[in-house]
């Protein structure tokens, strides 16, 4: 199979055995490999009901794996980390998300890329706009850049 690059967003906000939040994400960058491109490592404030600050950022990764094989490989290192089942919105040692792929959409049971969330999502969208600012959503056609001045041009309503 040729080569073909994915943009994956980390994140954690719980010390697991690598230290901190930040060296979690770091230690996960090496244990994915093939890192072509990292962001810098963003604090971000939560969204959703866990309390505790995350450390996210976004890499670029060049795999001959498909698709669903190297969700296979992610969410065996989510385990090895320590990650537990049931931990979807709560605090967590690691979360790696396939966010896109250079093969454009891919949809499937257990795998949809894009991924849902990424447009509307500043800790996925900053960091993703220092390593990947011409990427274009296969899906709605626009570049990371202003997808991210979208997400900060959105106000509550007076
Ligand atoms: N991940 C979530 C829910 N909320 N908030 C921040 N700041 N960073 C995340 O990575 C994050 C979140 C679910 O995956
Ligand atoms: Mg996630
Ligand atoms: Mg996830």
């Amino acid at each position: 199979m040729f080569v073909t690059s994915y943009i994956i967003a980390l994140g954690s906000n719980r010390r697991g055995r690598h230290g901190g939040p930040r060296a979690e994400v770091r230690a996960a960058l090496a244990a994915i490999g093939g890192v072509r491109a990292v962001s810098r490592i963003h604090e971000t404030a939560p969204v959703g009901p866990s309390i505790r600050r995350f450390a996210n950022a976004v890499a670029e990764v060049e795999t001959d794996e498909a698709p669903e094989a190297l969700l296979r490989r992610l969410k065996g290192i989510e385990r090895a980390f320590g990650r537990r089942r049931g931990q979807r919105w709560g605090a967590r040692v690691i979360d790696i998300d396939i966010v896109l792929w250079s093969g454009g959409c891919w949809a499937s049971r257990t795998l949809t890329i894009p991924h849902w969330h990424y447009r509307t999502r500043r800790f996925v969208l900053a960091p993703l706009a220092e390593v990947a600012p011409t990427w274009r959503d296969p899906v709605t056609g626009r570049t990371t850049l202003p997808l991210l001045h979208a997400v900060d041009r959105r106000r509550p309503c007076a």
